[in-house]
């Protein structure tokens, strides 16, 4: 059986990538019900900018959002995605935090967790993925299809980035307990060829019950043949999203990949009719989040920058943004040939958040002032001193030392420096008088501003004390 299961992002990824994350849950309860009887491997709903999104724009708990999904979704897992140590937000978190949000997250409802480091440090996962065989062992005893653990390879380019580099990776993570190991593309680097060759030698490498799933989207116009390649290697699901909201910065869409596979040896199981009119609901879904101008077409384009920069398309725009600001948009290309210089400098990270922009500011910083590591932000100074992680290659040591000055550098796991934390956040949380749930503290934890802002509105609706304040929503920012 080479049967291809598919893992459909309308819910998270695609709207994250079109529509800001702007996708609201009354927007998605209409068809949960049909897309739970789809046969999808798994529908992304969760996690990443989801849970900032819901309480800065949209006055929803991000945990009220997770509850309803597992209310309608009866029989399709919900896939989550968790930024390793840096769980829903963007800072390091100690390891009781890290337990605390995969047990409440497996709780309220996810069945499958994908956990990625942006530097590939191990180290920087292996607390998640203990929680997530902890709490996900104990689901999965009562259903074998959640309470996975799905260890993600952050995918990039660039000389360390190898067969021989991705390959240990994979088995480093499976050694650790993954069950599912995923190729993380999301600046679609990933070249359709190169894409065959990585899962061939991944499919030969681990284990034969490892089940492989590929991530990519279609921005740079190569997605769907990412897909098919990657099948055609044997790779066991990939991720699509429903017409509407795929291609371009999203997914590859779901309908073509299915038509496609429709009757070979990789059929999907999945009936295209179905998806009419689950389609058709998040059509119109679409035209709401482009009238609310949150959704721009043009990001349904084939972007070629990547193609030829080798570098993100998000990345892109902010060089071309902070450029613009300094009054230098002429320096354009000056900046592209200093970011892999930069990037040589500081041991080759893989370009996503937030190595890409650190890199990409270090880069038009030494353009601009004129002089290389003349001026250097913090960011660029914890890099080079291991606080993000250990880098994939050592770092140029006539940089490192204009750089660092002398400060200290680190080489053992970055939380370790960190206390023990749940229990004075939720203190925090209950002397504010906004503790509801222990999922506060976890909200509170990942965006404190944000999450307080929506407690506020949250509380002046309850209370009803300023129902004008709670019904235009203006405390949220
Ligand atoms: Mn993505």
């Amino acid at each position: 059986m080479s049967k291809v299961f598919i893992m459909d992002t309308i819910l998270r990824d695609a709207h994250q990538s079109q529509a800001a994350t702007r996708m609201r849950t009354e927007q998605m309860i209409p068809v949960l019900p049909a897309l739970d009887e789809i046969g999808y491997y798994s529908l992304e709903g969760w996690g990443g900018a989801t849970f900032d999104s819901c309480m800065r724009y949209l006055n929803e708990d991000p945990w009220e959002r997770l509850r309803t999904l597992r209310k309608y979704l009866k029989k399709t897992p919900i896939q989550m995605l968790l930024r390793g140590q840096n769980l829903l937000g963007y800072r390091n978190y100690a390891d009781d935090l890290v337990e605390k949000v995969v047990e409440k997250s497996f709780e309220n409802g996810i069945g499958v967790i994908r956990v990625f480091d942006a530097l590939n440090d191990p180290r920087n996962i292996e607390s998640s993925m203990r929680a997530i065989k902890k709490y996900g062992g104990q689901l999965r005893a009562q259903d074998p299809a959640r309470g996975i653990c799905e260890a993600a390879i952050s995918y990039t380019s660039g000389p360390v980035y190898n067969l021989e580099y991705f390959v240990k990776l994979a088995k480093t993570y499976e050694d650790m307990g993954a069950d599912n190991i995923c190729i993380k593309d999301m600046a679609n680097l990933l070249l359709p060829f190169d894409a065959f060759e990585l899962v061939t030698a991944l499919k030969k490498a681990l284990r034969p019950e490892t089940k492989i799933h590929l991530h990519t989207h279609n921005t740079t116009g190569t997605g769907d043949m990412v897909n098919l390649m990657a099948i055609k290697a044997g790779v066991d699901i990939v991720d699509t999203a429903l017409s509407p909201l795929g291609n371009g910065t999203s997914q590859p869409a779901t309908e073509p990949l299915v038509a496609t596979l429709k009757g070979t040896e990789y059929d999907t199981g999945i009936d295209l009719e179905k998806l009419i009119p689950i389609a058709a609901h998040f059509k119109k879904v679409a035209a709401e989040l482009e009238k609310e101008g949150v959704l721009n077409p043009k990001v349904r384009q084939v972007d070629v920058n990547t193609l030829i920069y080798q570098v993100p398309g998000g990345m892109l725009s902010n060089l071309m943004n902070q450029l613009k600001k300094a009054g230098k948009e002429d320096k354009l290309q000056e900046v592209l040939a200093e970011v892999p210089k930069v990037r040589r400098d500081c041991g080759y990270p893989p370009l996503v958040t937030p190595s890409s922009q650190i890199v990409g500011t270090q880069a038009v910083m030494n353009v601009v002032m004129g002089e290389r590591y003349k001026m250097v932000p913090k960011e660029t100074r914890d890099l080079f001193a291991g606080k993000y992680g250990q880098l994939p290659m050592p770092v140029d040591e006539e940089a490192a030392e204009k750089v660092l000055k002398g400060a200290p550098r680190i080489t053992y796991r970055p939380a370790d420096d960190l206390e023990p934390e749940y229990e004075k956040l939720k203190a925090e949380v209950v002397s504010k008088g906004y503790y509801t749930q222990e999922e506060d503290v976890l909200s509170y934890a990942s965006f404190p501003e944000v999450a307080e802002n929506f407690f506020k509105w949250r509380k002046a609706k309850r209370d009803g004390v300023d129902t004008d304040l709670a019904k235009t929503g203006v405390y949220p920012v």
